[in-house]
């Protein structure tokens, strides 16, 4: 019988951003993300994705020392609020915009959690997923993997990357969720029979499954592969990447050119080796006098650009995916179930750093 291949068609946005330079009021970037939503909502998209820390300026450049300078840049999460951020004056606009259009987002922003029982508190990098449909955020993902340095690089020219310093690496693994309202005619769980139809059966059938990684996390393919693992159909990804620094070697165009390759390389691998669209938007352009890299695109799961960025400014990128072209890569090249062999990969969990294999002999 031939594989059900009925399309499961959404329409979605990159939203990528030009500089949010340090003296940007929060106002004025509010604004730009508003207006992209009212952008996408005229093109009749339903989903619309964010860069990373797209409220601020990218900080981790800067060496902050001063504490409420650095806490300006956190939004409020607690256990009795854990999407606090959404109940600010910059995060409750895209809701009202969000729930008015029927428009799903997916939101970067720096994350202060305030343990309620003793006070202390512990910041990360993170991401939100809100569902109009739902009327809630219904995920939340913590950048596991965290580049740079703590300590500033003692090079003056040096163009610093201190996200080791400003957030701890995320704790929520790599959860993947279905978001409602998106495609016509999901199987729910209450439409599968009590013995519950064979996994096969409902395959491909449900309410879109999505997973968020951030930037760095994009280079990583055990990130991937972990969303890979929960059926992802769609990985969504904001980022600040540096285009080049002074203390690299290369001029500013050769290395622009390798990041741009890296970054798209890393992206199209993804979505590929784990048969997922993904979306990448990046805040880009010259921010507080440092270039960052544009290439915002989408991915289909064939690793193919279906649409990307021009510019380094904001710049809204559109597509109408259909997650059933999910199903041929999922069904035959990365069948896991088929194909992977766990019982070969043990050295992959046991080992964090390289060692390399003895030195041979003179003999
Ligand atoms: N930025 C960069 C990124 O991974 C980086 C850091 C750039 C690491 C190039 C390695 C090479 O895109 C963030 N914010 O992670």
């Amino acid at each position: 019988m031939a594989p059900d291949r009925t399309p499961r068609l959404v329409t979605v946005a990159a939203a990528q951003l030009g500089p949010n330079n340090k003296d940007a009021p929060r106002e004025a970037i509010l604004a730009r993300l508003l207006k992209h939503m009212d952008d996408a909502a005229a093109q009749g998209v339903r989903l619309i994705a964010f860069p990373e820390l797209a409220l601020t300026t990218f900080f981790p450049v800067m060496l902050l020392r001063d504490a409420d300078e650095v806490a300006g840049y956190f939004e409020p999460a607690s256990a009795s609020r854990p999407y606090g951020v959404l109940e600010t004056p910059h995060g409750r606009p895209l809701v009202d915009k969000a729930n008015a259009l029927g428009m799903d987002f997916y939101l970067g922003y720096a994350e202060r959690w305030v343990d309620a029982d003793d006070g202390t508190s512990t910041d990360y990098n993170t991401t939100l997923y809100y569902s109009a449909a739902a009327g809630r955020a219904v995920a939340k993902y913590r950048k596991v993997h965290l580049p740079g340095t703590v300590e500033p690089l003692a090079d003056p020219r040096a163009y610093q990357q201190l996200e080791k310093r400003y957030f701890t690496p995320g704790n929520l693994g790599f959860p993947a969720f279905r978001a409602p309202g998106l495609v016509e005619g999901a199987l729910k769980a209450d439409d599968v029979g009590v013995g519950g139809a064979g996994q096969g059966s409902t395959e491909g059938k449900g309410d879109p499954i999505l997973g968020m990684l951030i930037c760095n996390d994009r280079r990583w393919p055990e990130a991937w592969r972990s969303y890979g693992l929960q059926g992802v159909e769609l990985v969504i990804e904001g980022y600040n990447t540096t285009a080049w620094a002074p203390q690299y070697d290369g001029t500013p165009e050769q290395q622009t050119a390798d990041a741009d390759f890296h970054h798209r390389l890393s992206c199209q691998a993804g979505s590929y080796h784990n048969a997922a669209w993904s979306i990448n938007v990046g805040k880009c352009g010259e921010e507080n006098g440092q270039w960052m890299i544009g290439g915002s695109m989408i991915i289909d799961p064939n690793g193919r650009v279906v649409a990307e960025s021009k510019t380094l400014d904001d710049e809204l990128v559109v597509a109408t995916i259909d997650l059933s072209l999910c199903r041929k890569g999922k069904e035959r090249v990365f069948n896991f179930e088929k194909h992977r062999r766990l019982d070969q990969y043990g050295i992959i969990l046991e080992q964090v750093g390289a060692k390399e294999i003895p030195l041979l002999s003179r003999s």
